[in-house]
């Protein structure tokens, strides 16, 4: 047959399309497999060939699994909410939902166009008021269950995109939108208590097959520390100053404290402050920095002492200086920490800086030249001397402290609450009403949703002002609570609420009654297996995994966790290299790739490329080898044979299909695609080819290249469609090969090659090897004083 993709690839894709192929049942006997990949944001660059690889990988698992009898959901939808579109919309004048509704259009044809076996009829857009309705309630639920809550605090501020942006945004100091540096901010913010499920979080990651590296940057990001809040006197003030350490065992080692810049203590104690204004200078200077910038370990120490307050050590009484310094973070622990110049390295560097007193308290380092923060004898400690082992070290201190009333052991998390609000149009409203009699008051359940006005103009205000606040209809309003006048929350949702959800909605995505109905839910979750980028584990998988756990403590879903296994494509750069960007103008068009070598060619080729999870540059000739390749199955038709396949056939068939199954199953598609290549040369060998043995090719190349692999399964009679027929089966015994080769050596010297049935004994081996023709002349006349044999490896007759 000729590979004429051209004709056939919109001939299959109609087909599919038609009969629905590839449409989950809701309520099947079948074992179900719930196959998710990351949904796109909708851009108005459109799909690029990343985006083609990175669904691939399930698009071959689920294809595989239907063929193995599973009722699979592989859906598709668009993360629509967000920045870009509302910034193209303020340059151009177009509605965002316009822009929108543009860009799915296309993305969903070039989707089309490749051969995705998506469920198309459970597309869902964030966007959508069916949709973002239950974004919204989730939302409400979780204020009502006391997760939501509201603070005028510094946070993170991105000057140029005029949003407020979570931890999570703000990864390095940069804007994840922009790129531009993030400044701190005093905003009215929303957050979700996310902190509150930091443990679930991490104790969920016990639970679910997810790679290594993956889980270890979720627990880093957590970051959970295992310490105790200590209180300190300060001398003349009826107010202990409390500080966080996970080193409570070196109390006796600390010779000055250091609060955050922002620390309430000198405000609330100015009059005592002899130095304010130098303080306050230090401050200003320090609100220029990011606390990327801040937390930086090896950087120039800075810091002033402030003078008129002193704190007390509680464990000796000694009094020592209270220094604010930029080290030490209002938003980690209490904002306060004991120094320990010793045995910190921070510390070190801030009491030479500033000529502090050093005080060794664990033996083992050289103290004059750095921290040491090892292990070993505590001196200088009282009741601790003489103790070597740091566990129970602090443990006695803690005794100690618990008993006198000025210590206790807790924990702290590294990750932050979640900053929920943005000052933009382009999302999900926040469903609140501001009442001057009753505060913060939910929008009822039944108003929902709250439906985003229709606005004409989007730019937010140069205060940072929401664009709503622009909107008298939609600000003022009753409250549902007393009926009297209140104002909307004007601000909302951040990009990543709608997609802390939707693998749900999925399930069920036209129900108007309930976020998800509880049979299917309960058939389809969790998810089997979601794969995605490595860009999202400390985001969209934090923050999905949390909405998850939350809906599952107040009973909406099943399990915990939302998704059972997760894996992680890696890049395609472009052929200079570089990351793939519009800007950079190295952007490969998936439409143009299967305009010119097919679409199969393109599915075949971005498995193919490399290693899946990592990154590789773009290769056009390489494509054209995969389209080269497929030309060559195509071609097989034209050696079909009624002679019986020989027996080296059959164990190379039966090897290949156990091959490719399990390859695809660990995710090494390219060595799977190779098998498959390695195949097809030797049957361009033989030039034979049996019917049974074209269709066991054809259906294990039919997930990778499915349009040609349907063509010609028609072509030879098959009945229905290929991509819905039986995953071929392997035989263990017929993928061991009949006979094997080892080397025969006389005196260490390779004289022979001799084949043996596989499996034979050593005395079978000898006995073969001692009929062989060279074998036996040299060995005729001499005596044999020892024969070594290694299986599979060599044999050897030592002779005289
Ligand atoms: C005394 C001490 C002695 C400390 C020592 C360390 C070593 P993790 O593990 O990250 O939780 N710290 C506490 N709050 C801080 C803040 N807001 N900003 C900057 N640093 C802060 O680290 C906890 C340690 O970091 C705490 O233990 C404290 O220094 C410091 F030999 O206390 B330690
Ligand atoms: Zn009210």
């Amino acid at each position: 047959m000729k590979h004429d993709f051209k004709r056939i690839e919109p001939k299959w894709q109609m087909k599919w399309e038609e009969d629905q192929i590839f449409r989950a049942e809701d309520y099947s006997t079948k074992p179900k497999f719930y196959g998710l990949i990351e949904f796109p944001y909708p851009s108005g660059a459109g799909m690029h060939v990343g985006h083609i690889k990175a669904y691939s990988s399930l698009e071959v698992i689920s294809r595989k699994r239907r063929m193995e009898g599973y009722n699979v959901l592989f859906p598709i939808g668009f993360d629509a909410y967000g920045l870009p579109t509302e910034n193209y919309a303020i340059k151009t004048g177009k509605h965002p939902r316009q822009i929108t509704d543009e860009n799915i259009a296309k993305f969903t044809k070039q989707l089309k166009k490749v051969g995705f076996s998506f469920d198309w009829s459970r597309v869902i857009d964030t966007t959508e008021e069916g949709f973002y309705k239950w974004t919204q309630w989730i939302f409400l639920k979780m204020f009502e269950h006391g997760l939501v809550f509201r603070d005028k605090t510094l946070v993170n501020y991105c000057p140029s995109c005029k949003v407020v942006l979570s931890n999570e945004d703000s990864q390095g100091g940069k804007c994840d939108i922009c790129h531009s540096d993030v400044i701190q901010k005093s905003k009215d913010v929303w957050y979700l208590r996310i902190t509150e499920y930091a443990d679930k979080l991490l104790e969920g990651l016990k639970d679910v097959d997810y790679p290594a590296n993956v889980k270890a940057q979720q627990e880093k990001w957590i970051g959970k520390s295992t310490g105790a809040f200590v209180d300190f006197s300060v001398d003349g003030i009826d107010e202990k100053l409390r500080i966080y350490t996970t080193r409570c065992d070196t109390l006796f080692g600390v010779t000055f404290m250091v609060i955050a810049p922002e620390h309430p203590l000198i405000d609330q104690y100015k009059d005592r402050v002899k130095n304010f204004d130098a303080i306050e200078a230090y401050r200003k200077e320090c609100a220029k920095k990011t606390e990327f910038e801040r937390t930086q370990l090896v950087k120039e120490k800075t810091g002033v002492c402030i003078d008129g307050l002193e704190a007390i050590n509680p464990v000796n009484g000694k009094k020592i200086p209270i220094y604010i310094a930029d080290y030490v973070m209002m938003g980690y622990g209490t904002g306060a920490i004991m120094a320990v110049p010793a045995h910190d390295q921070r510390d070190y560097d801030f009491a030479k800086e500033f000529g502090i007193d050093i005080i060794e308290v664990i033996k083992g380092g050289d103290i004059t030249k750095e921290a040491y923060t090892g292990d070993g004898e505590m001196v200088n400690s009282e009741f601790l001397n003489g103790y070597t082992n740091k566990k129970e070290s602090i443990a006695r201190m803690l005794e100690e402290l618990e008993k006198k009333g000025i210590g206790k052991a807790g924990v702290q998390y590294k990750m932050k609450d979640w900053a929920f609000n943005r000052q933009r149009y382009w999302g999900e409203p926040i469903p609140i009403v501001h009442c001057p009699c009753c505060g913060d008051v939910a929008v009822p359940y039944d108003e929902l949703p709250l439906r985003l006005p229709n606005l004409k103009e989007f730019e937010p205000g140069e205060d940072g002002e929401s664009p709503l606040a622009k909107i008298p209809e939609f600000v003022n309003c009753k409250c549902p609570k007393c009926g009297g006048d209140a104002k909307r929350e004007t601000d909302t949702m951040p990009q990543w609420a709608g997609s802390s959800w939707y693998y749900l909605r999925y399930i069920d995505p036209h129900n108007d009654k309930e976020l998800v109905d509880r049979k299917k839910m309960e058939y389809w979750m969790p998810v089997d297996w979601y794969n995605g980028g490595m860009e999202h584990v400390t985001r969209h998988m934090i923050y999905s995994r949390f909405w998850h756990h939350f809906l599952y403590d107040i009973g909406v879903v099943n399990t915990p966790e939302p998704y059972a296994k997760r894996s992680i494509q890696g890049l395609i750069l472009g052929p200079d290299g570089d990351k793939m960007s519009k800007s950079k103008g190295n952007v490969v068009d998936p439409l143009d790739i299967v305009e010119e070598y097919g679409a199969d060619a393109l599915r075949t080729y971005v498995l193919f490329m490399g290693d899946y999870a990592a990154a590789a540059p773009w290769n056009d000739s390489s494509v054209k080898g995969c389209k080269r390749f497929l030309e060559r199955v195509a071609g097989l038709t034209d050696f079909l044979t009624e002679e019986p396949a020989s027996q080296e056939m059959e164990t190379k068939i039966h090897q290949t299909i156990k091959k490719v199954s399990a390859d695809i199953e660990a995710m090494k598609f390219n060595t799977a695609i190779a098998a498959l290549m390695t195949l097809i040369n030797d049957l361009y060998t033989v030039k034979k080819i049996t019917r049974d043995d074209l269709i066991i090719i054809i259906k294990l190349l039919c997930p990778f290249a499915p349009h040609m692999c349907e063509e010609i399964w028609e072509q030879i009679g098959g009945e229905g469609y290929l991509s819905l027929s039986e995953w071929p089966k392997y035989e263990e015994a017929k993928t061991v090969e009949a006979t094997a080769e080892i080397g025969v050596q006389i005196n260490g010297k390779v004289r022979a090659t001799i084949s043996y049935p596989n499996g034979s004994d050593k005395n079978t081996v000898l006995s073969i090897a001692k009929e062989d023709s060279r074998i036996a002349s040299l060995l005729d006349g001499k005596n044999i004083v020892k024969e070594i044999y290694v299986p599979n490896k060599i044999l050897n007759f030592v002779v005289k």
